[in-house]
């Protein structure tokens, strides 16, 4: 197996590069890798200590060489390396764009939908701890509605964020949006139809069964109603 990518399933940027691996149906191996603590083998693979990481076996096996970390440049990578089906744009200001609403999802909606809701709640349990609610609801309620508003207004009634085809936009807005499903269900979509739609219409892909399947497997329990 040429192609081996280090993370763990339920990471959101796993979860992206994962998906689009799969969407180019190129052959690969999802090698788990425990964070908590990071062993020393991955420290040097990983300079921003983050997962995930991928490796090219064909440039090289052990240490830095053959790896690229971060899954931006992952994606950008498998871009290159498997050209069809293209996940970027061709032209080059609706490539910008998607680049553009691939680093806001990566960062803006992360940001909440990661340290504000999943960690409160999912972290929480994995530690046999009750979840956070109070940090959850108030972070749904309060800091979720900017990147999503956002986001609403960029897809409009489009079938996707740019152009008329699958993006890497579609698919990093999808990731952060599956971990959000995972602990308190389905986005409001009277609230915001243009993007509960896409998620709907993205995660019944081929490409993010399995990762959808393995994180509800760890997550086990019911998602929580934040709303309210
Ligand atoms: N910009 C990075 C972010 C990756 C990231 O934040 N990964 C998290 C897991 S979801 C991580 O490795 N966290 C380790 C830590 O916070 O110690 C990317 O796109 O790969």
């Amino acid at each position: 197996m040429s192609i081996i990518l280090y993370g763990a399933p339920l990471s959101p940027f796993v979860r992206k590069a994962d998906a689009l691996l799969r969407e180019k149906g190129a052959e690969f191996e999802l090698e788990s890798v425990n964070i908590m603590p990071m062993p020393d083998w991955f420290k040097e693979i990983s300079p921003a200590r983050r997962i995930p990481v991928l490796r090219d076996t064909s440039i090289g096996t052990e240490g830095p060489l053959g790896t690229i970390p971060d899954s931006s440049a992952i994606c950008a990578y498998i871009e290159k390396k498997f050209p069809t089906p293209a996940l970027y744009p061709s032209d080059p200001y609706a490539h910008g764009r998607a680049v553009w609403l691939e680093e806001y999802c990566d960062s803006e909606l992360a940001g909440p939908i990661g340290m504000g809701i999943f960690r409160p709640i999912q972290f929480a349990r994995f530690q046999g701890k009750e979840p956070d609610l109070e940090t959850a609801k108030k972070t749904y309620a309060e800091k979720l509605p900017v990147p999503l508003d956002y986001l609403e207004g960029e897809i409009g009634n489009r079938e996707f964020l740019v152009g008329d085809a699958l993006s890497i936009a579609d698919i990093s807005l999808t990731c952060q949006l599956v971990q959000l499903e995972l602990v308190a269900g389905p986005l409001d979509a009277h609230r915001w139809p243009g993007v509960a739609g896409l998620v709907e219409r993205t995660t019944k892909r081929e490409s993010f069964g399995p990762c959808i399947a393995i994180s509800k497997k760890i997550v086990k329990q019911e998602p929580i109603d934040l709303r309210g």
